[in-house]
């Protein structure tokens, strides 16, 4: 029997992550639900943005749904970001954003990509220091090991996609080291795979005028930390935005679900947060974590018909508890 562990954060974190647990729950109703916390009002509560506990759930279960968090904008002793430290403690190093279009909500209908982004090193290792009163430093950290492992994850990725194209992203002109590492390294897993006739690659600032311009154009792109994030982000207009964005955080054997959208304090407790990022995330972990491609069909059919047949305006209000009753009648 499957286990989750189900950690809702921050501000609407609390009410889309229910709300998605339920819709899988009809899924999959044996599924064992374990509760955990973590994010700032956990911190401001307990010290602690992920308790131990909260680790030790995660660990045991080998599946999380993550919700979100608001992290304050100015540094707080013994603070650091939940989601960091969820995915770098539990080694979530790739982490898979699909972009794709959507009745009513997409603003073109031929968008089916999925960007693979690095999720555990590049500028993201958090080391920055003052070199002078005047002078800041951040390091960008780039590895064989964790390159090679994006790929190979790459290749699962495409086999099960069925894709057509690989496109590398990175700045290896610019930064030759740093990108030419991650680019080579992709390179030769993926010719490994046997894939390398349909590998391409682009640097980011023309990869990112790319998928403003001809998004259809792209099927699997895999990219480092930072740049990942950013065009992930950019690209999530093509689905309605990022309430339409999922992601799985996903490691060796354990993967945690998460929507790319953060905690919208403005919304929370309003009852007008969309639980379809959430939703698809938890598709996600269905499809690459636990391999049960075909409930991750159905769910994502689910979602399909509702933004089909039930008009924006309907919605519109009550949209948590609405969307959930929606998709609970279509599963
Ligand atoms: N679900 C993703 C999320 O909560 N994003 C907001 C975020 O990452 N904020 C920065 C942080 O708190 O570290």
């Amino acid at each position: 029997m499957k286990r989750l562990c189900v950690i809702p954060g921050d501000g609407i974190g609390q009410e889309v992550v229910p709300s998605a647990v339920r819709v899988l729950l009809k899924l999959l109703p044996g599924l064992e639900v374990v509760e955990a916390e973590a994010g700032w009002d956990c911190f401001l509560r307990c010290g602690q943005a992920v308790p131990e506990a909260t680790m030790q759930r995660m660990r045991e279960c080998g599946a999380g749904l993550f919700g979100a968090v608001s992290s304050p904008a100015q540094r707080v002793e013994g603070y650091r970001s939940a989601v960091l430290t969820l995915r770098q403690q539990l080694q979530l190093n790739v982490n898979v954003r699909p972009v794709r279009s959507w009745p009513q909500l997409s603003p073109r209908a031929d968008v089916d990509l999925l960007i693979l982004r690095e999720n555990s090193e590049g500028l993201y290792i958090g080391r920055e220091h003052m070199e002078s009163a005047d002078v800041a430093v951040a390091q960008r950290l780039i590895s064989r090991q964790a390159s090679e492992h994006i790929a190979a994850r790459a290749a699962e990725v495409a086999r099960l996609r069925s894709s057509g194209r690989i496109t590398l992203v990175h700045k290896a002109n610019v930064l030759p080291l740093t990108c030419g590492l991650f680019r080579d390294s992709c390179r030769r897993v993926l010719a490994e795979a046997g894939l390398d006739s349909i590998v391409d690659e682009r640097l980011v600032d023309v990869a990112a005028l790319q998928l403003v311009e001809r998004p259809q154009d792209f099927d699997l792109l895999v990219t480092t930390n930072l740049f990942g994030d950013i065009l992930s982000d950019l690209a999530s207009h093509w689905s309605g935005g990022l309430g339409m964005a999922p992601s799985l955080n996903w490691g060796q054997g354990i993967a945690l679900a998460e929507p790319v959208h953060g905690s919208a304090p403005d919304i929370a407790g309003s009852g007008k947060a969309n639980p379809l990022a959430a939703v698809l995330s938890a598709a996600l972990l269905l499809r690459y974590h636990w391999q049960y491609g075909e409930q991750a069909d159905r769910l994502e059919r689910a979602v399909e018909g509702l933004l089909t047949e039930v008009t924006i305006t309907q919605l519109e209000g009550e949209t948590t508890r609405v969307v959930e009753q929606e998709l609970l009648s279509r599963l």
